[in-house]
This record gives structure tokens, sequence and C-alpha cells, in this order.
């Protein structure tokens, strides 16, 4: 694969690469993104599921919601994107800031991750707040499970529509954006937002914008470089290419 020169020389340069990633760098592992071309979710609005008001109104049908997508990941295992990002720790340091809640860039060996919309492996009472794993639950039949200390609705530990992002997690992915040389945007739409500030503050601060996306997105026209294609497919190009710098 032939790259943009800029770019290369930027990555001969670069020591800190920040990769915001979102659903569609999963896609290639089989887990449907939530918009765009193939986004399975289009169909189920995720506007309209993923919102506090959504569980409180109907919680079961919500919770198996989230049970169904958990097979999924459960089933799933990284894709070479994923790996990819983990590789470039070799020569750079790396942080990925994550809109995904699937733990792959987890299971891929990543280090540095900041998940900013949480992790669908986690749940919590609604009431007391107490973290309770997916295991308590496994042989529960159907429906909503409730706390095993005050009675609640226990729910995924995901952000919803009008939640805040966990505020320590963000302020450190925005340091970490604010200080890359490069940030490359990778699968995601770009339109959820305080996320999709994350590139943009990197911008701003000097850094290089990579998109890596199959189709334009709202942010294609602020960035340095757009490359159109599976990111399980660029990605480790763009790997093999740093290495060759430092051998
Ligand atoms: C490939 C590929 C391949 C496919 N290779 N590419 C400013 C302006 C406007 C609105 C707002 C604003 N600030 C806040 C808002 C409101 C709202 C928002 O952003 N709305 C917009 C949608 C209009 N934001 C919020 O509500 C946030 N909270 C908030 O602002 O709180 C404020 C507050 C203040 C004070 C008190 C209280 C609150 C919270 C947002 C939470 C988002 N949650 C979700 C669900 C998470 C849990 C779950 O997974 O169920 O997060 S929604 C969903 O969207 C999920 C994702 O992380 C997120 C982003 O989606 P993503 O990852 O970009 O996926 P897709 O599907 O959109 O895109 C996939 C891409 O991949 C596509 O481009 C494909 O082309 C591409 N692709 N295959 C490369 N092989
Ligand atoms: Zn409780």
């Amino acid at each position: 694969m032939i790259f943009d020169e800029k770019f290369i020389s930027k990555l001969k340069n670069a020591r800190s690469l920040v990769f915001f990633t979102g659903a569609g760098i999963s896609a290639e592992s089989g887990i449907p993104t939530f918009r765009g071309k193939d986004g399975i979710w289009n169909k189920l609005k995720p506007e309209e599921l993923a919102n506090f008001n959504a569980f409180l109104k109907n919680p079961d049908m919500v919770w198996e919601w989230y049970q169904y997508r958990r097979k999924i990941v459960n089933e799933s295992k990284p894709n070479p994107g994923h790996t990819a990002i983990k590789d470039f720790e070799n020569h750079y340091d790396v942080s990925v800031v994550t809109q995904n809640v699937d733990n792959l860039h987890g299971r891929a060996g990543s280090n540095n991750i900041y998940e900013l919309h949480g992790n669908i492996e986690r749940n919590y009472c609604i009431d007391c707040l107490k973290p309770f794993s997916i295991e308590h639950y496994r042989a529960e039949s159907k429906g909503v499970p409730k706390c095993l200390e005050c009675g609640g609705l226990v729910r995924p530990d995901v952000v919803w529509f009008g939640e805040m992002l966990p505020q320590k997690i963000f302020a450190d992915a925005e340091r970490k954006a604010e200080h890359c040389d490069i940030c490359f945007i990778a699968g995601t739409s770009a339109v959820v937002y305080p996320a999709a500030y994350i590139p943009v503050s990197a911008r701003q601060h000097g850094a290089f914008l990579v998109e890596i996306n199959i189709e334009s997105t709202e942010i294609s026209h602020h960035v340095d470089y757009s490359i159109f294609g599976n990111s399980g497919e660029i990605l480790p190009e763009i790997y093999k290419a740093a290495r060759s710098f430092f051998n």
C-alpha cells in the first residue's frame, strides 16, 4: 500500500500516537456498527434504546438488547486492526481512546485504553450503584436482574445519551490528545459528542489527523489525510511502514 509522503514523514518523526476508535474497528470482528452502510442498529435506533428513560420504561427489553450484544462480543475476537494498534506500542507511546464497549482493544493487549462509553462486561445497580459482573447473573433466566443488595434494577455500565462520560477518563484522554503527534480516527462516524471533541482537541494542539474509514464522515473535511478502506487491512499496512523505519 502506498501512503502520502507527508504522512510517512510525520510517522517517521512521531513519538506519541492517539487512536480514536469507534464501532467500525470491530466490524471485521463481526460486531455490527450503530450507523453507516452496514449499521444494523439503524433498525433498532440507538438513541431510543441507549437512554435511561427507555431502560426505566422497558428494562427487560433494553437488558435483552445488551445480552444479545454481549453474546456477539463473547463470540468475537480482536481483528488485525486491534492487533496493529497494540503493535505500534513497540515503537511509539500509544493511547487508545475508544468509544467501544466491547473490550476488544483490551483483549488485543493494548495497555493505555480510555473507554469513554464504558464497558459492556460490567453492570451496576441504579439505586445503590454497587457493581456486578455478569457472572452473578449467568444463571438468571430472562429479563433484567435485580441488585443482590437492595433489589434495584441492574444496568450495563455503559454511557447512554444524556449521561455524563466518566470525567477522569475523558479528561485524561483529552490530555493525551493534546500532546500527541498523530491522531488516527478509525471506524467512527464522529457524530457523538463529547467523544468527537478528542480529534478536535488533538488538531487544535498541532497533531496531524489521519482518518481511516470505509466512507467519508463528519470529520473527513477536517483531517489532514483520509485513507478509505477496512481498518483491519489499513492499520497493519501502516504498522508495516512504521516498522521499516526502526530496522
Ligand atoms: C468502518 C468499517 C471498517 C464500518 N473499517 N471503518 C454536541 C452537539 C450535538 C449533540 C450533543 C453535543 N453534546 C452532547 C450531545 C448529545 C449527545 C450526542 O452526541 N448526540 C448526537 C448523536 C447528536 N451526546 C450525549 O448524550 C453524551 N452525553 C452528554 O453529552 O452528556 C452531557 C451531560 C451534561 C450534563 C449532565 C448530564 C449529561 C453521551 C453519548 C453516549 C453515546 N452512547 C452510545 C451507546 C453506548 C453504549 C452501547 O454501546 O450501547 O455510544 S451511542 C453509540 O454511538 C455508542 C458509540 O460509542 C457512539 C459512536 O458511534 P461510533 O462508534 O462512531 O459508531 P457508528 O456506527 O456511528 O460509526 C461506525 C463507523 O465505522 C462508520 O463511519 C462506518 O463507515 C465505519 N466502518 N466498517 C473502517 N471495516
Ligand atoms: Zn443495589
